[in-house]
């Protein structure tokens, strides 16, 4: 098989993708370590937020960040993830009383009671106002397969995995931005892919609202695990 810079070659009937020379620079310890520190610095500060600011925010940062999460690492490099920005009001507030309709049956019959023990602390119930409050819905589809122009079933890889990473490019690049994200999974959502109109190999994986925190947004006052009790060393 050849990998010269730049020589697609084709062996036993397959195409492989010409390669390019990968040239990012190493970073000394100190300045890896810099940057490190940084990140987790400014990743510490994301919280998940529930009251938003109407304020809009601007476009670009949403497209930008967007951008990033498209950037993530898939399986077989297949992609398998769409977003849909939601701005318009009279389409946040049908995902506001469709997302309601689930949750209000959840929270009042659908959810174990082990459940409902475990979110009590944050106090969560079925209202979604932010739905309506933030000035903007991020959706993100998960594609269990593609669909090739012909119509063609195109199979994909670690589905679930790649579009987890792709969020969690999203999130950071939101919160790198100065802007709030709320991870929201209405259960079941099947109702985003009629809201929003996305084909049937489509299907709802997350909904961010982002935006602005409120004035006087408050959060839980919660811990997160120290490095003890997550990593192990071997
Ligand atoms: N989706 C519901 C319930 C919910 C579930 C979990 I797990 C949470 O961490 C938070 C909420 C809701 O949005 O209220």
């Amino acid at each position: 098989m050849g990998v010269g810079a730049g020589v697609a070659s084709d062996c036993c009937g397959v195409v492989t993708f010409p390669t390019i020379a990968y040239t990012r620079e190493r970073l000394s310890p100190e300045k890896s370590i810099a940057a490190a520190r940084e990140f987790l610095r400014t990743i510490r500060q994301r919280r998940t937020v529930r009251s938003f600011s109407p304020d809009p925010v601007p476009d670009e940062v949403l497209i930008l960040a967007i951008q990033a999460a498209a950037s993530a690492p898939s399986g077989a490099n297949m992609q398998p993830w769409k977003f849909v920005i939601v701005k318009d009001p009279e389409l946040k507030r049908r995902i506001r009383v469709a997302a309601e309709k689930e949750e209000k049956a959840n929270y009042e019959g659908r959810m174990p009671e082990a459940w409902l023990r475990a979110l009590a602390p944050l106090q969560t119930d079925w209202h979604k106002e932010f739905l309506d409050m933030a000035p903007a819905l991020i959706v993100v589809f998960k594609e269990d397969y593609g669909a090739g122009p012909d119509g063609r079933h195109i199979t994909h890889y670690y589905v679930n995995e790649s579009v987890g990473i792709a969020c969690g490019f999203l999130l950071c690049a939101l919160n790198a931005a100065g802007l709030v994200t709320l991870t929201h999974t209405p259960s079941p959502m099947n109702f985003l892919r009629d809201i929003l109109d996305r084909p049937k190999n489509e299907k709802a994986f997350l909904l961010i609202p982002v935006g602005y925190p409120a004035k006087r947004c408050r959060v839980p006052d919660i811990r997160k695990k120290t490095l003890d009790e997550v990593l192990i060393v071997r």
